[in-house]
C-alpha cells in the first residue's frame, strides 16, 4: 500500500489506506505470472490473486471511516468486476479495511465452510503510462510475465513488441517530446462554376493551395477547407 501510482488501492474510494493497514499473507502481494490484480481475504489475511477468478465476496454498507461498516458476505462465486458490480448495485461497494477491527469483522462474516479465497475490494492497475492516461498495449507473446518477481519496467524490443524487465537495467531510452500546432484560418472567396461538394473539385483546390504554400517554404501543415455559399 504505499504511494506509487500503481499501488494497491480500495475500490470505493480508489485511494490508498491514509491509516497505512494492511493485512498481507507472508510474501504476499506476489503477482504470480504477472497476473494477479486483485486482492482476496484467506484466512484472516490478504492474498492478489487473478482477477477472472470466480469467488464469493464480502460487500459493505456504511462510511469509509474507521469502524463504520457493515459487511455482508455473498456466497454467489463471480470474478472481481462482476462483484464490484454487485456490491456497488445492493450495497455500498466492495469490503473495504482500515484497521484490525474491520479486518476481523470481515473475517467474522465468512462462513467457516468457505473453502476458496473470498474477494475484498483491494485492486491494483498493474501497468500506466507515467503521464498519461493512454491504455495502449503492445506486449509480446507471453509478456508481462514478472520473472522473478522483479519485472517492473517496461521496454520495446527491436520488434516493436513490449516485454517488462527489471527496472534496475541500464538500457538506452526514448524520451517524449510534445509538439506544438498551430491553427491559422484563412477566408478565400472563389469566382468558379464549379461544384465545389465535388471531392475531385474539393482536393483540386487543397492540392493548389498547399503547392503555393510550399513554393513559400512552408514544410510541415495539414490544409483543411470548409466551402460556404454566399
Ligand atoms: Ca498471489
Ligand atoms: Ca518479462
Amino acid at each position: 500500500m504505499e504511494n506509487g501510482f500503481n499501488s494497491w488501492r480500495w475500490s470505493v474510494n480508489n485511494t490508498l489506506n491514509p491509516g497505512g493497514y494492511q493485512n498481507w499473507t507472508l510474501n504476499k502481494p506476489d503477482n504470480v505470472n504477472a497476473s494477479e490484480h486483485c486482492g482476496i481475504m484467506w484466512n484472516g489475511q490478504w492474498d492478489d490473486v487473478f482477477c477472472n477468478d470466480a469467488l464469493p465476496f464480502v460487500c459493505f454498507n456504511g462510511s469509509t471511516d474507521p469502524g463504520l461498516k457493515n459487511y455482508t458476505f455473498v456466497s454467489t462465486n463471480m470474478m472481481w468486476p462482476q462483484a464490484l458490480s454487485h456490491c456497488r448495485q445492493h450495497y455500498t461497494d466492495l469490503a473495504m479495511i482500515m484497521d484490525e477491527d474491520e479486518n476481523t469483522a470481515v473475517a467474522s462474516v465468512i462462513p467457516p465452510s468457505t473453502a476458496v479465497g473470498v474477494w475484498i475490494g483491494l485492486h491494483r492497475n498493474p501497468w500506466q503510462w507515467i503521464g498519461s492516461g493512454s491504455r495502449f498495449t503492445n506486449w509480446a507473446t507471453g509478456q508481462p510475465d514478472n520473472n522473478n518477481g522483479v519485472e517492473h519496467c517496461a521496454i520495446m524490443d527491436a520488434d516493436s513488441l513490449w516485454r517488462d524487465e527489471n527496472c534496475e537495467l541500464a538500457r538506452p531510452f526514448y524520451c517524449r517530446h510534445d509538439f506544438k500546432t498551430k491553427v491559422h484560418r484563412i477566408k478565400l472567396t472563389l469566382q468558379t462554376g464549379a461544384n465545389l461538394s465535388d471531392p475531385f473539385v474539393y482536393n483540386q483546390i487543397i492540392q493548389q493551395i498547399g503547392a503555393k504554400f510550399k513554393d513559400k517554404g512552408l514544410a510541415d501543415f495539414k490544409l483543411i477547407w470548409k466551402p460556404q455559399k454566399v
